[in-house]
C-alpha cells in the first residue's frame, strides 16, 4: 500500500511508502494519506499519530514534481486543497501528532512535518523549502507555519533561498524538538508516543486546542478560551482520577471520559 498504518497500543504509525521516489507524494498518495488521517482522527482507540517515511533516505521529499509538471490551474487548486487538508488534519485532530523525520523533509514533506505537533529528526535528516528552485512557492502551509515555528526572518531566508538545512541546524533553530541517531529515531519516537498515549486523551485534546490558539486571533479571547477549556476538565473522570492518584501516591489510569 502507498500509505501504511501500523497500530500498537494506542499509537498509530503512518508511513508514506514510496522509497524509490524519496516518498514524494502524488495525488493518489495524498488522497490515501488524507483518508487514513481522517480515520485515525475519529478513532477513539488511537491516542497518538506518528508520521514517517519508508526507507532510510527520506521522510517525504515533497510533492511529486513529475506529477505537478503538467498541472493546470483547476487541478492545482484541488492539489492545494488536498495537501492543505492533510496538514490541517495533522494540526487539528484532537490527539497529538509526531513527525519522525528519518531523512529528507523537503517542500510539502517539510510542510507536513511542520503541521505535526512535535518533530523528532534523525541526525542525518535534511529539511527545507526548495520550491523557489522550481519556480513556485510553498503551498501546503510552509509560508505560515515555518515562521510560526521559528522566526519570520529565518523562514524568509529558507523560503527565498530554498537552502536545505541539516538536523543540527534545524534543532538549533527550533524547527525540530530533538535529534537522534538514525537507528534510534523510531524507538525514541515510540517512547514519546507511549508517554503521550498514557495521558488523559480528553485533557490532551483540550491542551492541543488551547495551544493551537497561541499564534492566532486575539490574545484576550484566547485566554478566555483557555479558562473555559480548563474548567471543562473538571467535568471529566480523568480529572477525578488524576488528582486522586496524586493524593494516593499511585499512577493514574486515565479512561478518556
Ligand atoms: N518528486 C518526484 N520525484 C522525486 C522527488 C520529488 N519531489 N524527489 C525525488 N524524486 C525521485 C527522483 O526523481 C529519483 O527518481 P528516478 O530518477 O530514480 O526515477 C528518485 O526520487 C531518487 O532521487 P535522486 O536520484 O534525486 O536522489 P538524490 O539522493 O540524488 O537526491 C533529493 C535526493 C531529495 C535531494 C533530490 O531527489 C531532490 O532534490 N528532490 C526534489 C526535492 C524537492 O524539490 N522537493 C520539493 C518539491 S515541491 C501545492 C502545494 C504544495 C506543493 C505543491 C503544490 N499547491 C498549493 C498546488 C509542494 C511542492 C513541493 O513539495
Amino acid at each position: 500500500s502507498m500509505i501504511e498504518v501500523e497500530r500498537h497500543a494506542g499509537v498509530a504509525v503512518v508511513t508514506v511508502n514510496r522509497p524509490d521516489a524519496m516518498n514524494a507524494v502524488d495525488v493518489q498518495h495524498a488522497e490515501e494519506l488524507r483518508a487514513r488521517l481522517t480515520e485515525l482522527a475519529a478513532d477513539p482507540d488511537v491516542r497518538v499519530v506518528v508520521l514517517t517515511g519508508a526507507g532510510e533516505k527520506a521522510f517525504i521529499a515533497g510533492a511529486d514534481i513529475k506529477y505537478m509538471q503538467n498541472l493546470g490551474v483547476h487541478e492545482g487548486l484541488r492539489w492545494a486543497e488536498l495537501g492543505q487538508g492533510c496538514a490541517e488534519l495533522l494540526e487539528t485532530m484532537p490527539k497529538p501528532t509526531i513527525a519522525a523525520i528519518n531523512g529528507y523533509a523537503l517542500g510539502g514533506g517539510c510542510e507536513l512535518a511542520l503541521a505535526c505537533d512535535i518533530r523528532l529528526a534523525a541526525t542525518t535528516a535534511k529539511l527545507g523549502q526548495p520550491e523557489i528552485n522550481l519556480g513556485i512557492i510553498p503551498g501546503w502551509g510552509g509560508s505560515q507555519r515555518l515562521a510560526r515555528t521559528t522566526t519570520l526572518g529565518y523562514a524568509k531566508e529558507l523560503v527565498f533561498t530554498g537552502r536545505m538545512v541539516d538536523a543540527a541546524e534545524a534543532l538549533e533553530r527550533g524547527i525540530v524538538n530533538a535529534i537522534h541517531e538514525p537507528g534510534e529515531l523510531m524507538s525514541k519516537t515510540r517512547e514519546l508516543a507511549d508517554l503521550l498515549a498514557a495521558k488523559s486523551p480528553v485533557a490532551l485534546a483540550a491542551a492541543k486546542e488551547a495551544t493551537n490558539l497561541a499564534f492566532s486571533g486575539d490574545h484576550r479571547d484566547n485566554l478566555r478560551t483557555e479558562a473555559h477549556l480548563f474548567s471543562m476538565a473538571f467535568a471529566t473522570d480523568d480529572q477525578t482520577e488524576g488528582m486522586a492518584a496524586f493524593v494516593e501516591k499511585r499512577e493514574a489510569r486515565f479512561t478518556g471520559r
